[in-house]
């Protein structure tokens, strides 16, 4: 599947922010839709935030992309939503000091409720959706639950930082390039409990728990270094950017959403090439994941459209953290579902 030569239109929320400035100028030069595949970019804000997003569309003019067909900044939803044919949600309400679980639920609630309901309203037919605003599995969820009409396949969460932050640990510790490294997974949540399983991945078509052996001294050693050093530092990568850094993830999140879309798309490598990705889709039951629940999977995309990979033996160390990060997806949504949201 790719685009035809009719602009594409991509809406991005949040646009005025930190990720918003990092993506912008990506897809405006090519590399999310290809570098034959005009776009025309729409950026929606919140009031405060619109001077930010018209100084980055003063910025785009200036930098004069040829596939650039158009900016339009708002900050009302249904036009930004209108034909839009890739939706990235970026803004939401970030954790305020004091604030519980059920707070924060109910302030993005009625960021991605209303956002679902613009997107139902006047998106292309074609939508894809991509949530980046966190807690973004349950903002997908809240968003397509206000999105009848949409197929629900069509809302996605990003994993795709988390999955990349798993290749480079990997890439670290076996000394390797991450270009040979395939088929590693982030099941779960996009949350500490998220589970990166390398079980199933390869370097070079080698297996790499076999070479996580002969690194690390045997099974045992393998097992210790997952368990103790991997698992953690994937899942709490976010942390420690903002430890390091002084700030969160901005280049590295803008750049996994572009390899989100772009890889949807088809825009990228063929299927087959470079094995499977991480996508948080809605479950079709698949691994025990509760039927409808927005959960990372082992992904491709074919033809436009992600396939949940099938068939994948699951040991019982996957067995137990996959089910811990889905006990936490169920449990937000439940709490959602409270709250009247869903
Ligand atoms: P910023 O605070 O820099 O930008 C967010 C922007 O969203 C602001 O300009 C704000 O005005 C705008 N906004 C808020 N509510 C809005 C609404 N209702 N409509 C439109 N715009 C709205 O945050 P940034 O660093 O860009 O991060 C954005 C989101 O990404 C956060 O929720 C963050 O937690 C999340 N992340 C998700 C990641 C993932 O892998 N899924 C990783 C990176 C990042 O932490």
């Amino acid at each position: 599947m790719a685009y035809s030569q009719n602009p594409v239109t991509v809406t991005i929320t949040g646009a005025g922010g930190q990720i918003g400035y990092a993506l912008l100028f990506r897809i405006a030069s090519g590399q999310m839709l290809g570098a034959d595949v005009p776009v025309r970019l729409r950026l929606l804000e919140i009031p405060q935030g619109v001077k930010a997003a018209e100084g980055a569309a003063l910025e785009l003019q200036d930098a004069a992309f040829p596939l650039l067909h158009g900016v339009d900044v708002t900050d009302d939803a249904t036009a930004a939503f209108d034909g839009v044919n890739i939706a990235m949600l970026v803004g939401a309400r970030p954790r305020g000091p004091g604030m519980e679980r059920a707070d924060l639920l109910a302030a993005n609630g009625g960021i991605f409720g209303p956002q679902g309901a613009a997107i139902n309203a006047g998106a292309a037919d074609d939508v894809r959706v991509v949530v980046v605003g966190n807690p973004a599995n349950t903002n997908a969820l809240i968003a397509s639950a206000h999105a009848p009409d949409v197929p629900a396949a069509r809302f996605t969460a990003l994993t795709r930082l988390d999955h990349n932050r798993a290749l480079g640990q990997l890439s670290a510790a076996l000394d390797a390039p991450v270009g040979g490294i395939r088929n590693v997974t982030i099941w779960g949540n996009h949350s500490a409990t998220q589970y990166p399983d390398v079980s199933h991945a390869t370097l070079d078509g080698r297996a790499v728990p076999t070479l996580l052996a002969e690194r690390f001294g045997g099974a045992d050693g393998a097992a210790h270094w997952l368990s103790e050093q991997f698992i953690p530092r994937v899942a709490k990568r976010g942390a420690e950017i903002i430890e390091v850094r002084g700030s969160s993830s901005v280049a590295s999140a803008a750049s996994a959403a572009i390899d989100h879309v772009r890889d949807w798309v088809g825009a990228g490598s063929q299927p087959g090439d470079a094995g499977w990705t991480s996508v948080a889709l809605p479950s079709d039951g698949s691994y025990g994941v509760p039927e409808g629940l927005i959960s990372s999977f082992p992904v491709e995309s074919v033809d436009g459209q992600l396939r949940i990979v099938q068939g994948l033996s699951i040991d019982e160390f996957s067995r137990a953290r996959i089910d811990a990060s889905v006990a936490e997806l169920v449990s937000e949504r439940d709490a959602v579902r409270a709250l009247g949201l869903l």
